[in-house]
């Protein structure tokens, strides 16, 4: 039997992927009246209750300002302006606020993601098609391009003729994978080093981000609201959750992340626990055809510096203007520089990101010339302003020119 013929639609453009990347595309193009549609694999449910980042930047909270995509989290999000290092038992406080003026804003991935969809799709009336099967792209290099995906209702293909598919489908999405061999180059660097990531149903331990330098390995302390705290651990790359039981998990906190005169954690019930490997890739040009990456699908960062939201916030911005530009007033002078404009600010914080996992796991990794050389790191920024001032402009995301 012959397989039905794919129904096929036209739109002006084609987002695939509804993490924070992709919403802020649409919603900016929403609101240029640019005619788009949202393709996510996943249910509306399930992308509002992922848990993931926190930690947003001044600069990309000023941007969803600019484009009415903050009223959530201006209502709800916490400001951070300093952390500590713990080390050798001993507690090391980094006041960058005080430094500086400027702070972090904390808002959980999950909220700013229901925030996105709820003014995409029920305040701008926007069109988002959840649990999308078999999502591909065509005729990319044309300037017709296309995505078809699988309707999970009736089974059937469904076409989407377009002018512009912007990439948004994270570090495991399709549209990074159309790409032909050798039309882009992707530069890609493996720390070998695993994270548990963990979110414990407990209030904070500190009023502030706790980063332990510990021979046996790195361990962070963020607050993600009055009952829910992130933790992470470092662990063998592949390593199994399993092997990190309630007990093991605090015992290890406790060890890392303790100092003097602290009081203890305050544990509680972990509700996620996952390894994550700690790689990243960088794709260059993020452009192929009539096809921008942006996000997670064009460059990822491992969290060690929660950077990735943010950079995915950047791209966001620039893309979803550029296209308005290039639909409403035929200028295509964004579009041109996008990837430019992107990676310059991707390989800053892939930098920083490099730098702070010196810090975070020279003590640990087994090796004392690295050992010794990322203390003479930690000690330099409490020993030179130059120094300090340097990496909570870098920690903050705020040099001027990208
Ligand atoms: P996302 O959020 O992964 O969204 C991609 C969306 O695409 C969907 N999808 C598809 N849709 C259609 N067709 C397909 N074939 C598809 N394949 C996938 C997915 O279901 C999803 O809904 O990518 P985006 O928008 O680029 O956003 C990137 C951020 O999510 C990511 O960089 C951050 O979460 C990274 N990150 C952090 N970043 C920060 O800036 N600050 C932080 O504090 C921070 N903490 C973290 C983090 C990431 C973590 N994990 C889990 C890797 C903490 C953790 C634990």
């Amino acid at each position: 039997m012959t397989p039905p013929t794919p129904s096929e639609e036209r739109r002006t453009v084609v987002v695939v992927g509804a993490g924070p990347a992709g919403l802020t595309v649409a919603n900016i193009l929403r609101a240029a009246s640019v005619d788009c549609v949202v393709l996510e694999t996943e249910s509306r449910q399930f992308i509002e209750t992922r848990p993931r980042a926190g930690v947003i930047e001044e600069w990309a909270v000023r941007g969803l300002r600019q484009r009415g995509l903050a009223d959530g989290l201006s209502a709800g999000a916490q400001t951070h302006d300093e952390f500590e290092f713990r080390f050798g038992g001993e507690c090391f406080r980094f006041d960058y606020g005080e430094m500086t003026g400027r702070h972090h804003y904390v808002y959980p991935q999950p909220l700013l993601v229901t925030d996105l969809v709820r003014e995409y799709a029920d305040v701008r009336g926007g069109d988002i098609r959840f649990a999308v099967r078999d999502v591909r792209t065509h005729d990319l290099e044309t300037d017709r391009p296309a995505v078809s995906y699988v309707d999970p209702a009736t089974g059937r293909r469904h076409v989407l003729r377009c002018e512009f598919v912007a990439g948004c489908d994270g570090a495991r999405g399709v549209t990074r994978d159309s790409i032909p061999d050798g039309r882009v180059r992707i530069a890609r660097h493996d720390y070998g080093i695993g994270w548990l990531a963990l979110l414990a149903e407990a209030p904070p331990s500190s009023d502030c981000v706790l980063f332990g330098v510990h021979p046996d390995g790195f361990a962070g302390h963020m607050a993600r609201g009055p009952e829910v705290t992130r933790y992470y651990l470092q662990c063998p790359p592949g390593d199994d959750p399993e092997n990190w039981p309630h007990e093991r998990v605090w015992t290890e906190l406790r060890e890392r992340l303790g100092a003097a005169g602290t009081p203890p954690l305050r544990e509680g019930r972990l509700i996620e626990k996952r390894v994550l490997d700690m790689h990243n890739y960088v794709v260059e040009p993020m452009v192929f055809g009539r096809l921008f990456l942006a996000g997670d699908a064009g460059h990822l960062t491992a969290p060690i510096a929660a950077k990735g939201m943010n950079l995915a916030l950047h791209d966001a911005f620039l893309l979803g203007d550029a296209i308005a530009a290039r639909v409403t007033e035929d200028d295509d002078s964004g579009l041109r520089g996008y990837s430019h404009a992107s990676l310059r600010r991707v390989w800053d914080y892939q930098e920083f990101s490099e730098f702070l996992s010196g810090i975070y796991h020279g003590t640990a990794s087994g090796d004392p010339f690295l050992a010794g050389t990322s203390l003479a790191r930690l000690r330099r920024l409490f020993t030179s302003p130059a120094a300090a001032a340097a990496f909570a402009e870098q920690y903050l995301g705020s040099a001027a020119a990208f």
